[in-house]
């Protein structure tokens, strides 16, 4: 079993979110060891990147030092915190030894025409000479460093074709059913997959010349509803002045062009147009275009709702069924024509044409493909499918990444660096960390960037861009399970052996870009012989991740005043009065004074209690509010299972039995112990549940605590029930357990276990349970296919939950509901259940 949380950047700390994260792998890890698996759970580090880079430059220091110090600091504080990692795998995306492998894959891309170079506008800071991220730049077009005002550049830039994996990564996204909704709903609207048509207009000029201009539409049906034809401002023929000289406004459209650029810096949307408000636009002066199909003459505008980005960068207005378009067309009392009959909204395939010529009275569906093969035989359009996704832009002009293995030679041109020349390694800048406030830095230090052209030997020059650090996390899962090989990536059979990865954990953060990318990569690599050696089967749908645990946020306490609103930290509380205060919990943050330290946390509480705090608090996608009230709870409640061993240790009036023999004889009693345990595993084993599994094991303590030992049968129970109760408590509050166990060492070993706590296995306890149930064989049928049969035990006819329930703890040792689960989605399971019921 793989079980993996998403490595972190060494920015210097471990704080509450990373404990969280960590503390879910840890369980399961623990959990499944206990059940006899064999299970990894690696660590690593995500160590390139921007901040970094700045700590060198305000603290003239090297980038590596301070990476390796925090890496050593976070290594530090989660040993203090206990994980069970496979530390023997750590990497770190910094190291030669890794990045090696990345510039590899950089050149397999290359090779495969998949990794190519484009002109791309980018955010020049003229002062500090460098590009900025959308992030650097403040609200008013400023730079967050220099506070120059930023400019817009064109810069030729490396691109991943991550389009030619669209069409691949969307269908997959349905047999991914281990994965939130929420998180494939996200992949899917930015993939944006949709299908329409292209249609030509020509333009006429005033000397009488025609020009054609493309539009996108997903509605080809509605083309006899079209009354105008709207451009971007950005579009390539206005830029090549066709349309421009002396036919608009050119003061407004300027206006316009600034505000596009400030709200392309804040990242605007294609999906986020407010209809509401839709700005007039600037009319072209003189000039028509012509319907393709009626050859009526149409008025030409540009207009921001227009993306410059998408499609075409140009449509066909039809305001009678677009909303943007009739905003627009109100606002330039620009006419309307209905052209479909029927409810769009809800039944577009129910709907029929209208007012559409020869068209009229055809359903959408029929007209669609007849307008568009009379387009095509007019050669005036075709069928088109368009992307929302754009192309990974992998350039940074940063020092503190992987060099893009490129050399640039007058002669022979752009030349990759041959494989057995890698690593190119980054240079060191020790003494002199002024280059780094510049703009690609790589390019001011001679020893880096001058070199010779690998094939004809002239003199040359290297590529100073590094690669986007999502690149290095694109593989870093791979890498783990073979992550000494000096000769290879990996070796392919480990990889087999052990991909895809089983349970992946981490934050919403992450729920595009990041698994995006590395589903991308990942299919790349699958694809690749040269990597792969021969294509690897990984599982049917070649997917790094099968189950995504995605979890929610710790909050901290906040305290503000109820007049003001303004945030009151932990050490000012005493000057106020209680009901001057309004308590909320919100994401932690220096601002609001609201964060809690693990290390104080667990210094104070100790680990396991952190732990089980964070596990017991809410399930894993929700958000946990951390409250010290709640944790001193959980505190005591491991107190008690802790002064329960106390009795173990009394009690020695009665003779202490063998676990065989305790099972034989008092089966009756043992069995609300046994239900308690089922469950418990049940709970753990969908990870959804974890804190419905701690749940049961405080309703064991309590039971447990109520046995009166006063006879051969109490205690014997009592005593199984107990060992029994620390062994599940293990993955939870590891420490603690393995000190109760240490410490009741003498009765565990008459009772027959191992006095080394982790190695025991659980037992199995619905098969102790059953021991005395009656079995029936259910068949399994899913909109209509056989999926398998199963005994279950009888009692649970007409309890469908709880067939469920049985069922999930089969797995994944029962083969027919591995088969079974792994075709079923979560949600179908339910509709299942459903049906039994
Ligand atoms: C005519 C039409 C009629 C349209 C109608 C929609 C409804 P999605 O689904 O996001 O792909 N469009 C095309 N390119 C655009 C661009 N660069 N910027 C802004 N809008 C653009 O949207 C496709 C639809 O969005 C296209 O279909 C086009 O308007 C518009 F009743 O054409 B439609
Ligand atoms: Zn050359």
């Amino acid at each position: 079993m793989y079980i993996l949380g998403q490595f972190p950047y060494p920015s210097g700390n471990i704080h509450m979110g990373h404990v969280r994260v960590y503390t879910i792998c840890d369980v399961l890890t623990r959990y499944y060891k206990l059940k006899g698996m064999n299970v990894i759970n690696p660590m690593g580090w995500d160590s390139f990147g921007l901040p970094a880079e700045n700590a060198a430059i305000s603290r003239g220091i090297q980038p590596s030092d301070w990476t390796v110090k925090n890496i050593q600091e976070m290594k530090d504080q989660l040993h203090r915190l206990g994980f069970d990692f496979d530390w023997d795998r750590e990497l770190a995306t910094h190291t030669p030894e890794y990045y090696k492998h990345t510039q590899q894959i950089f050149l397999e891309l290359y090779k495969q025409g998949l990794a190519y170079k484009k002109d791309a506008q980018v955010n020049w800071d003229p002062v500090d000479q460098t590009v900025l991220a959308n992030e650097q730049i403040d609200d008013n077009g400023r730079s967050w460093r220099s506070g120059a005002l930023v400019e817009k550049k064109m810069l030729k830039q490396w691109f991943f074709n991550i389009r030619k994996y669209a069409d691949q990564m969307l269908i997959n996204l349905d047999k991914l059913n281990k994965w939130p909704e929420i998180v494939k709903e996200a992949q899917r609207g930015w993939i944006g997959k949709s299908e329409g048509a292209i249609v030509e207009f020509m333009i006429k000029l005033i000397d009488g010349n025609q020009i054609p201009v493309k539009v996108f539409t997903t509605r080809p049906d509605t083309i006899f509803g079209v009354t105008f034809l709207a451009l971007s401002f950005e579009n390539q023929i206005i830029k090549e002045n066709i349309l421009k000289d002396n036919m608009i406004d050119q003061n407004a459209f300027d206006r316009y062009l600034d505000k596009i650029d400030r709200l392309k810096q804040q990242g605007r949307d294609l999906k986020q147009i407010d209809i509401n408000n839709i700005d007039e636009g600037v009319l072209f002066r003189n000039i028509k275009a012509i319907h393709p199909l009626t050859g009526d003459e149409i008025p030409v505008y540009a207009t921001s709702y227009v993306f410059n980005e998408y499609g075409t960068g140009s449509i066909m207005g039809v305001p009678f069924h677009d909303d943007r378009d009739c905003a627009f067309a109100v606002k330039n009392q620009i006419d309307m024509i209905q052209v479909i009959n029927g409810d769009e909204e809800k039944n577009l395939d129910e709907c029929v044409l209208v007012n559409s010529g020869e068209y009229s009275q055809l359903k959408v569906k029929e007209g669609v493909q007849k307008i568009i093969s009379q387009l095509e035989k007019l050669n005036k359009g075709q069928k088109q499918t368009e992307y929302r996704l754009r192309d990974w832009l992998v350039s940074r002009q940063r020092f503190w990444g992987v060099p893009i293995p490129v050399i640039y030679c007058e002669k022979c041109g752009e030349v990759p660096v041959p494989e057995d020349q890698l690593p190119v390694l980054l240079p060191n800048v020790s003494g002199n960390t002024d280059n780094l406030k510049q703009s690609s830095p790589l390019s001011r230090i001679d020893e880096f960037y001058n070199c010779k052209c690998p094939k004809c030997q002239a003199p040359s020059q290297r590529e100073a861009d590094t690669l986007d650090t999502f690149v290095d996390s694109s593989w870093y899962f791979l890498r783990f399970l073979d992550h000494q090989n000096n000769l290879s990536m990996f070796d392919i059979s480990k990889v087999k052996k052990w991909m895809p990865v089983d349970i992946y954990v981490g934050g919403m953060e992450h729920a595009i870009m990041h698994l995006l990318y590395a589903r991308f990569i990942h299919k790349f690599l699958c694809d690749s012989q040269n990597i792969s050696q021969e294509k690897f089967q990984l599982d049917i749908i070649r997917e790094p991740f099968r189950e995504l645990v995605v979890q929610g946020l710790v909050k901290g306490k906040t305290y503000r005043l109820k007049d003001n609103g303004k945030y009151i930290f932990q050490e000012d509380l005493k000057q106020y009065s209680e009901d001057q205060l309004k308590i909320t919990f919100e994401k932690m943050s220096k601002s609001k004074g609201n964060g809690v330290l693990p290390d104080s946390m667990a210094e104070k509480y100790g680990v396991d209690t952190l732990r089980l705090s964070l596990m017991f608090a809410a399930p894993p996608e929700s958000d946990v509010n951390f409250d010290e009230n709640f944790i001193q709870q959980m505190k005591s409640y491991l107190d008690k299972v802790q002064r329960i061993s106390d009795y173990v240790i009394a009690s020695s009036d009665f003779k202490i039995l063998t676990k065989v023999e305790i099972q034989e004889k008092y089966k009756n009693e043992l069995v609300p112990i046994y239900k308690l345990l089922v469950d418990y595993k049940i709970k753990i084993e969908d990870q959804r549940f974890i804190h419905v599994s701690i749940a049961r094991l405080m309703e064991l303590t309590n039971l447990l605590s109520k046995i009166k030992i006063d006879n051969e049968r109490n205690l014997n129970t009592f005593l199984l029930g107990y060992a029994y109760l620390i062994q599940a408590l293990y993955p939870i509050a590891p420490h603690l357990s393995n000190e109760i166990w240490q410490g009741i060492s003498k009765t565990i070993e008459i009772i027959g276990f191992n006095v080394n706590l982790s190695d025991n296995r659980l037992d199995d306890f619905r098969q102790l349970l059953s021991q005395s149930e009656e079995k029936v064989k259910i068949k399994i049928n899913m909109d209509g296919k056989f999926l398998g049969q199963i005994d279950i035990p009888k009692e649970l006819i007409g309890q469908s939950q709880q067939i469920l329930d049985y069922i999930r703890e089969l797995r994944p040792s029962n083969q027919e509901v591995k088969k079974i689960d792994d075709i079923v989605s979560k949600e179908k399971v339910e509709q299942f259940v459903k049906v039994i019921s």
